[in-house]
């Protein structure tokens, strides 16, 4: 045996081993057995071949969403949404730095949890895909011809944006919940003042109107912790269910504080009904300050400041919001496939229990309430209960569903997939998974008809999973065949940053209406160059312009001098291409930002202050010919106050702008 297999068969055994450590409480049971090589076969696509689905994972605390391919596996595109990106100048460049305004500034960074598709009737459409920001609370709305981020709506009134952006079924609205209550309108007073000045907010944005999201209105709620959502569908459209804790109002140490009352609620809001109070007049504008970023047909970013928002009061309008009782510290809330049933997963619950809208609707009608808070109605829990699914595992989270009777639930806590049947709540299949999963996502599984074939679970530890990097360690996702009687493990690959949430769509629906260039004729950008003949540097004071284009392989123009130290020079560059897959980058020696990252037909500019002398080179970052190493250019910088006057060329004399022009 070679040193490598004797290398290799030890970390298989060590792997072994911390897997019996690791997998803590798992039930051992499931997992249908697979040979390797039918595990292999199921997820391999070939060279040259295309996956099946397009996956996208949200990127968690890295801000952005990665697409991948199931089921293979393989990272196809991170698309920057609410980080700054330096791999393509996302949030660096003078085009795109908008949509990282908000009302606190510019905001370089935030954490993003659950890409929601836009739907029609209730089924994934692939116009676009919609992703909250937790902690500065913002909506951005991708659009999958080009999987670009196009538009980014705060959420005024609300901190913690984690029950985001769930989607009705016809994309009239994305929701978002504040997590932390916090005064409202916020203010500076005592924490310990809390109880009944603090409150949430349960906001419904307008989704379906590109370039016009706003928040349409907010309904202020109890001081809870509101935490996940899902739209009813069906017979239930028209609802929307939001998980809370907290119902204690604890403001400190929440881990016992907010654990004591055995049953937190579910809220449900007749989203419907609330379009009715606000017709006939109900609520009130609030002062309140957001901005709404929009990239336009120019494939320029702006952001605009928002003054006021609805707030509605579920005592201005009967009828408006009903609280489930729910056991316990509830997370997820699902609803699956017809619509009747609303499972709610309860963190600390030993018991899914399983909501009846029909039964909802009847103990509204025969107002059976066991309560009323702040307004709101808190129907009897055995009135609405349809069942409770025993032995779920621990810790159960969220749940999806294959459209085949089946739902699908995650214990994070036992680190297991547990499968239970829609007709009896009787759990049928158990996998353990490596390791503590939170979601599970199934390519359409809150959807109204799944494409119940493959179940990716996404798993919050990775310990041995893989070859160790570290202290850090690449999140774990793992792909599990949900086509059989028993779950059957197939793959387990890294993503990037936290996948909280994933959602995927045939691919089928998506790739014949990718954009592959931007046309040049259609470039209504103020500052491109549509032709080397327009190429050009101006100067206007401090401010330097230069109006350059990127071909194969050259920059024009490629030589520039008269710049001085102390100059705000902007590089806005346009790359002539009209072919797919051929961008052009640009950096310049000692630059503050990220490079241009330039697409056929497009144009980006970079801002850069000089300040030093010298002559500093500038080139194309992405290798996009044989001669991308000769595509480059240099900037004189001579000190301030040179009279070394501006001129630029390419590959012949410089064309002057005399002194005193400029
Ligand atoms: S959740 S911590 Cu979606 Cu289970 Cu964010
Ligand atoms: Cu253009 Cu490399």
């Amino acid at each position: 045996m070679g040193t490598r297999n004797r290398v290799l068969l030890g970390v298989a055994a060590i792997a072994a081993v911390t897997v019996g450590l690791w997998a803590c409480g798992s039930t051992g049971q499931g997992g249908g057995a697979l040979s390797t090589a039918d595990a292999a076969q199921a997820v391999y696509v070939a060279p040259g071949q295309y996956d099946e689905f397009y996956a996208f994972m949200s990127g968690g605390f890295s801000g952005n969403l990665t697409v991948m391919g199931l089921p293979s596996g393989r990272l196809l595109k991170t698309v920057p949404v609410f980080s700054q990106f330096p791999e393509n100048g996302w949030g660096y460049n003078e085009d795109t730095k908008a949509m990282l305004m908000t009302s606190y500034g510019f905001a370089a960074w935030d954490d993003s949890h659950h890409p929601e598709l836009s739907m029609t009737n209730g089924v994934p459409d692939g116009r676009w895909i919609f992703i909250n920001a937790n902690n500065t609370p913002r909506i951005a709305r991708i659009d999958l011809t080009e999987f670009e981020t196009k538009e980014i709506i705060e959420i005024p009134n609300s901190a913690g944006n984690h029950g985001s952006p769930f989607i009705t079924p016809n994309s009239e609205y994305v929701v978002a919940t504040t997590r932390f209550s916090v005064p409202v309108p916020n203010r500076d007073m005592s924490i310990s003042e809390y109880a009944g000045n603090f409150k949430g907010m349960l906001s419904f944005i307008s989704a379906n109107d590109p370039g016009s999201m706003d928040v349409a209105f907010q309904i202020i709620v109890p001081g809870y912790n509101y935490d996940l959502a899902h739209a009813g569908k069906g017979p239930s459209d028209g609802w929307m269910f939001f998980t809370s804790y907290n119902a204690e109002e604890a403001h400190t140490l929440l881990e016992v504080n907010a654990s004591r009352r055995d049953k937190d609620f579910v809220a449900a809001v007749n989203w419907r009904r609330a379009e009715e109070c606000i017709a006939q007049g109900a609520g009130s504008m609030m002062p309140a300050r957001y901005t709404h970023n929009f990239v336009g047909p120019d494939h320029i970013a702006r952001s605009t400041m928002k003054e006021s928002v609805r707030v509605i009061e579920p005592s201005q309008c009967s009828g408006l919001v009903y609280f489930l009782p729910t056991p316990k510290s509830p997370h997820g809330v699902d609803v699956d496939p017809s619509g009747e049933f609303i499972v709610a997963g309860g963190k600390l619950a030993s018991v899914i229990p399983v909501h009846s809208y029909q039964k909802m609707l009847a103990a509204i009608e025969a107002e059976q309430y066991e309560d009323v808070v702040d307004g709101i109605p808190v129907l009897e829990y055995d009135a609405i209960i349809a069942g409770e699914v025993q032995d779920p595992g621990l810790g159960p989270l969220h749940t999806e569903f294959d459209g085949r009777g089946y739902a699908y639930t995650t214990a994070f806590i036992s680190s297991e997939i547990v499968k239970w049947r829609l007709s009896d709540f009787t759990v049928v299949d158990r996998i353990p998974v490596y390791y503590s999963v939170g979601h599970l996502m199934i390519p359409g599984g809150d959807s109204a008809e799944p494409w119940g074939k493959y179940l990716v679970a996404l798993n919050k530890i990775t310990k041995d999973r893989y070859l160790p990097t570290g202290p850090e360690l690449a999140h774990a996702a793992q792909l599990i065949d949900i086509t059989g009687d028993k779950m059957r493990l197939l793959l387990d690959f890294p993503t990037m940053g936290e996948p909280h949430y994933a959602q995927a769509i045939p691919a089928e629906m998506l790739m014949e209406k990718q954009v592959r260039l931007y046309r040049l004729d259609e470039n209504t950008n103020p500052n491109a160059t549509r032709s080397e003949a327009d190429t050009r540097v101006t100067r206007s004071g401090r401010r330097v312009d230069v109006y350059m284009t990127a071909i194969r392989s050259h920059f024009a123009p490629d030589n520039i001098e008269g710049i001085q130290v102390g100059d705000t020079v902007y590089f806005h560059v346009t790359n002539l291409e009209q072919d797919w897959d051929v961008p052009h980058g640009f950096a310049t020696l000692g630059m503050e930002t990220a490079e241009l990252l330039i697409m056929p037909g497009a144009t980006r500019t970079l801002v850069w202050v000089p300040n030093r002398v010298g002559v500093h080179p500038f080139y194309c970052t992405d290798f996009c010919s044989a001669l991308h190493q000769e595509m480059q250019g240099y900037v004189r910088v001579s000190p301030r106050g040179s009279n070394v006057p501006l001129a630029w060329g390419t590959g012949g004399e410089l064309r002057t702008q005399p002194i005193a022009a400029q």
